[in-house]
């Protein structure tokens, strides 16, 4: 089954063609041609593994012979939870190779995400790790199936490593060993098809997945290829999980892929991790949230790294504070670039030659001439430039609906099909933007994001709360912290017991609130609501 349901009209579809926006090609076909015309380059580097372009497109054919073995076909959607390794990207192009779509699931989910992203995509398998961070994904995958039942269209899981005995659960080395038969270059998919479905930070109950196709996501790769001057000599760090698509595609993995450069995995993002693959393998470009920041200054000053290399540091995900942006150019020997992006399309950069005030004060303008932007006030009206209001946005590779979410979409979404970003934001006269602040009840925890809502659901399933509100407030370090303010009979539980009935729950790690406060009731709005913003102001107070 393949899906065309992502919403451009017919004629918008037609000039973003002709602009040649959409290059009408797809990711498996991409791969072919670039292991035909520049085999011999390095495409991936994870430790002491390396893959040339011809090597990556002969495992995207093993791997696919693999999976198709396994009857996953074209359009068949395949859960890939994997932690930074080769796999991912090895298992990503086998499954565009089948015409089949990833979709991209956290190292962090756990139960709760991993179960309903197979239950909305409908996924016939999932790719996971044996073991990541001391936690099993085999048990996991077992208890996702288990919750699937019989008529779940769970059937396979592939693991990385050490499948154990289940039934049902295959290794991935195994689908690497027959030998490569190339077919089809992407089993006959489509350019305007569904290529990948991301994750979107959510703002209700439960997360949403975002279409995206193979034209539109190409072109976002590409497009920030360019601003960023990829080439071959490019060589790209991939510090963050390599299934956020500011690590995947802005321009990250599949941008410097496309540009015939070299992808570098770093298994996790420490600056010594990180510097060591820098001087081994000459890294030109790597991208970070800003927590990271400060981590990456500190390593940096202690002057034991030859960083040379290093052009250009992405940063994005997040606020980044204008003190950090001003210390970490000097402090690695690099060009900032800020990255205000979503999963949903619409990113901005910094471009490299922007001057230092608009790189450290700014979060970028957008990458596509052809990106469309508003600055709306509470009724809809655009603010003047300067004035802060909420972003909508539409454009070459923003999406116009989420994947099976008919009634969400229809507010998600302008009547004239502009997404509301939920971010509050100040344009400038050059077109940059500014993020000041959001209306969406989504808290950004050092570029983690948390719906606030899906956690006060858990919250509510404690057997001593009564009533809860999550908040997002201030933090030093990742720039907003969670606090779960709980109405309760008797004793609040402590942010431990909390984070342990959470897990148990199987909601992943990182939402589990950083400290609770009992409160007697929750102070409402005029209109009724939970007033989060005076909830986080009793925090201020002494
Ligand atoms: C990236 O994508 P998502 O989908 O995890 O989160 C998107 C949201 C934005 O709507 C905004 O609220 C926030 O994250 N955000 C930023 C930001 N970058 C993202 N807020 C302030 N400053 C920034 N620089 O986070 C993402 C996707 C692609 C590239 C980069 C980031």
């Amino acid at each position: 089954m393949t899906e065309k349901l992502t919403g451009w009209s017919e004629v918008e579809s037609a000039r973003y063609r002709a602009v040649g926006h959409w290059e009408g090609v797809t990711f498996g076909a991409r791969l072919r041609e670039a292991g035909t015309d520049h085999g011999d380059r390095v495409a991936l580097v994870d430790g002491d593994r390396r893959w040339t372009y011809a090597d990556l497109d002969t495992e995207a054919d093993r791997v696919a012979h693999g999976l198709r073995g396994l009857g996953i076909e074209r359009g068949d959607r395949v859960v890939v939870q994997l932690p930074n390794c080769a796999e991912f990207v090895l298992t990503w192009f086998g499954l565009q190779r089948l015409g089949a779509v990833p979709v991209h699931a956290m190292p962090g989910h756990r139960r709760r995400e991993v179960g309903h992203l197979v239950r909305v995509s409908g996924a016939v398998a999932c790719v996971v790790p044996d073991r990541h961070a001391r936690f099993d994904h085999r048990q996991l995958m077992r208890e996702v199936r288990a919750e699937q039942g019989r008529d779940g269209s769970l059937r396979t899981v592939v693991v990385v490593g050490d499948p154990g005995s289940e039934h049902g659960f295959v290794p991935f080395d195994a689908l690497r060993a027959a030998p490569p038969t190339p077919g089809a270059d992407d089993g006959g998919a489509d350019s305007a098809d569904v290529a990948l479905l991301l994750l979107s930070g959510g703002t209700t109950g439960l997360p949403k997945l975002i279409p995206r196709t193979h034209d539109d996501y190409a072109y976002n790769a590409r497009a920030c290829a360019g601003i960023c001057a990829l080439d071959e000599r490019t060589v790209y760090l991939a510090v963050l999980p390599v299934g956020f698509n500011f690590t995947f595609a802005c321009p990250g993995v599949l941008g410097t892929l496309m540009a015939g450069g070299t992808v570098v995995i770093a298994p996790d993002p420490s600056p010594q991790t990180a510097f060591a693959l820098v001087e081994r393998e000459g890294v030109t470009l790597t991208s970070l949230t800003p927590p990271l920041v400060t981590h990456w200054v500190a390593e940096a000053a202690s002057g034991a790294w030859d960083l040379g290399s290093l052009s250009v540091v992405q940063v994005g995900g997040a606020r980044l504070p204008e003190e950090h942006a001003r210390e970490l150019g000097p402090a690695l020997g690099a060009t900032v670039q800020q990255v205000f992006g979503m999963a949903e399309g619409l990113i901005n950069l910094t471009r490299l030659d922007d001057p230092e005030d608009l790189v450290c004060a700014t979060q970028g303008r957008p990458v596509s001439p052809d990106d469309e932007i508003l600055v709306v006030d509470a009724d809809g009206r655009p603010v003047p430039d300067g004035a802060a209001g909420e972003l909508l946005t539409r454009g070459p590779y923003t999406l116009r609906g989420y994947y099976r979410a008919e009634e969400h979409n229809r507010t998600a979404f302008t009547p004239d099909g502009y997404y509301r970003t939920g971010d509050v934001v100040r344009r400038l006269p050059s077109g940059h933007l500014v993020v000041v602040g959001r209306i969406k009840d989504q808290i950004n925890r050092g570029g983690e994001k948390i719906a606030a809502v899906e956690v006060e659901e858990q919250l509510l399933t404690h057997p001593a709360i009564t009533a809860a509100a999550l908040v997002g407030v201030p933090d030093e370090r990742r720039g907003e912290r969670t606090v779960a303010f709980v109405v309760c009979d008797g004793e609040a539980p402590g942010a431990r017991e909390l984070a342990a009935h959470l897990r148990v729950r199987g909601l992943a790690g990182y939402k589990s609130p950083d400290e609770v406060v009992q409160v007697a009731g929750l102070p409402l709005t005029a209109v009724g609501k939970v007033d989060k913003a005076t909830l986080a102001q009793t925090l201020l107070r002494p």
